[in-house]
């Protein structure tokens, strides 16, 4: 047929690199060096198309940004339907199809995809596609398209996104002839979604004072202060938001010393800071899909609210919001964590806030599947990426309650905001941050009430390179918490933690580097520090 021909064009056009070592899909899609990225980029739109016929032309969605990482690297990465993330079962095709060696291997893979997962090449396929600010995304938008045209894939092209509006609008696009939609299908329907709901969220009340936000010089700044257009200026507001780290012509700075990802690691401010103490700053990362907050103290101490922070706050805040609308027996809140997240908030989440909190694998998907298994399901990777999902039986519980008094409706129409502020596809650092911003005015927070709710356990994140990272294996729904292979080292562990006091240790084989981890907590600082080298040690002579 036409598409078997197209394909075996298009890969002549877009030959695998030669030296290129094996393309894999991973949680973060295919991400590496821009340049060895073209025809990666190709065959993925081959499979988009193939995923979207599978779905009767649904449409699907594609970006491309490789998030915190350095300039010179790029990523391809596939949204289903819902915005979620592409299945697993398909992470497999993806991996297989970004393989083939030549054009005739391309050919056959495709073929054999269409056979495989029986694909009725006369359906309709629709994709839609953005990028962040790299310059090779343009290249690789070429190479994208001609994937998606060269087998027949109804495209559309939205330029410059963040990752989350891209997740945004494939969910606006296949809900908009329901009884639900989503949105309105344009990067406007985005920022007037978002803005009218934390108008409504903010009605009444006085937010505080102002809040600067590093953009890492990613496409989070320019998208920020398109979306500060749509809302009500500081002077109404009482909110006066500073966009800083805002650079995207000079690809050289994207990332570089600011952002998320440097702030949460290097536990320090990002490049640029001028803040004074007590000041509340914020920061993206390079495709605003994560966010975490910090400041200052006197003595220029440097005070990290992380994704842990922001999960507690948001958890505290919904549980207030459902008790005063007289939802309290109907609707429960979970909130669901990884392994990294501090054990001072899981014990506040479980002791003070009396909520369940479960433990997953690290990986957005797996959060984001356990927290939809719940009325309210909170998730947050300390990292900062993270949301809040409400499930269809709770939205309609929210929309169609009666409120018996007028401070039930208050907090029934905060509530009812809230659901829209709150992208349900992905962790979204615009919408997070207008969430916190939302939750902080209500509770009259500075970032000194709001850091006082508990205190952080002494922890330390350490890595440790070894000859096989695959030989680090956990055991199975122990939520990477405990290690199974290499045998005997987790008794080894276990007699290092016992030495001190509240002592907490895990290691696991990392996805994106070629290292293992070493997370630990502890009472006192110096019994963490030691604690952490003593395993890292332990592994580097055994295994290094
Ligand atoms: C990926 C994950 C992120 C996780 C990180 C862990 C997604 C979209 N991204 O970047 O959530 O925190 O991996 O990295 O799921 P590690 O395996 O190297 O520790
Ligand atoms: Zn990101």
């Amino acid at each position: 047929g036409k598409y078997e021909q197209g394909v075996l064009q298009v890969s002549k056009e877009y030959p695998r690199p030669k030296d290129g070592a094996d393309f894999v899909y991973g949680t973060a899609g295919f991400r590496m060096k821009a340049d060895k990225l073209p025809s990666v980029a190709m065959t993925v739109g081959i499979l988009a198309g193939l995923r979207s016929r599978k779905l009767h032309g649904q449409t699907i969605g594609v970006m491309i940004t490789a998030s915190h990482n350095p300039a010179e690297d790029n990523g391809v990465k596939i949204v289903d339907p819902q915005g979620e993330m592409l299945e697993q079962e398909w992470e497999k095709y993806a991996t297989y199809i970004a393989n083939a060696k030549d054009q005739q291997e391309a050919q056959n893979a495709y073929m054999w995809m269409v056979k495989e997962v029986r694909i009725d090449q006369k359906k309709p396929a629709n994709v839609i596609f953005a990028r962040d600010t790299r310059p090779s995304g343009e290249e690789l938008v070429r190479a994208l398209k001609s994937g998606l045209d060269a087998t027949g894939v109804t495209s559309v092209d939205y330029g410059i996104l963040t990752t989350p509006q891209l997740h945004y609008l494939v969910k606006a696009t296949n809900t908009k002839d329901t009884s639900h939609p989503y949105g309105e299908v344009s990067e406007e329907g985005y920022y007037n979604k978002m803005a009218s709901a934390f108008k409504t969220a903010i009605e009444g009340i006085k937010p505080n004072g102002s809040v600067t936000v590093d953009c890492a010089n990613g496409v989070g700044a320019p998208k920020l202060k398109e979306l500060l257009k749509h809302l009500p200026s500081s002077s109404e507001s009482g909110l006066d938001i500073r966009v800083v780290n805002d650079n995207v012509s000079n690809a050289e700075v994207l990332n570089k010393d600011c952002g998320a990802d440097f702030v949460k690691t290097q536990q320090r401010a990002p490049a640029g800071f001028d803040g004074k103490p007590y000041e509340r700053w914020a920061s993206f990362d390079g495709d605003a899909d994560r966010i975490v907050y910090y400041f200052t103290t006197e003595g220029s101490i440097f005070r990290l609210l992380d994704g842990d922070r922001i999960a507690t706050l948001a958890a505290n805040f919904l549980g207030e919001l459902v008790q005063k609308s007289g939802l309290a027996d109907k609707i429960t809140i979970a909130v669901v964590q990884t392994a990294y997240a501090n054990g001072s908030s899981t014990r506040y989440i479980e002791q003070t806030l009396k909520l369940r909190c479960e433990c997953t694998s690290t990986g957005v998907k797996h959060l984001h599947h356990v927290a939809a298994r719940s009325d309210i399901g909170v998730y947050f990777e300390a990292n900062g990426h993270g949301t809040v999902l409400f499930s269809p039986q709770t939205l309609k519980r929210i929309h169609n309650h009666q409120p018996e008094s007028p401070a039930q409706l208050e907090a029934l129409t905060t509530l009812r905001a809230l659901t829209d502020l709150i992208n349900q596809t992905v962790g979204d650092a615009i919408s997070d941050f207008l969430l916190v911003e939302t939750i902080l005015a209500h509770k009259e927070y500075t970032v000194r009430e709001w850091l006082a709710t508990y205190t952080d356990m002494p922890n330390k994140l350490g890595k440790q390179r070894v000859a096989n990272r695959a030989d680090f294996v956990t055991v199975p729904d122990s939520a990477e918490r405990r290690l199974e292979k290499p045998a005997g080292l987790q008794e080894r562990i276990d007699e290092i933690v016992a030495k001190y006091k509240d002592g907490r240790c895990f290691v696991r084989a990392s996805g994106t580097e070629d290292v293992v981890r070493i997370y630990g907590e502890a009472s006192e600082v110096f019994d963490c520090e030691n604690m952490v080298r003593e395993v890292g040690g332990e592994i580097e002579r055994r295994f290094g």
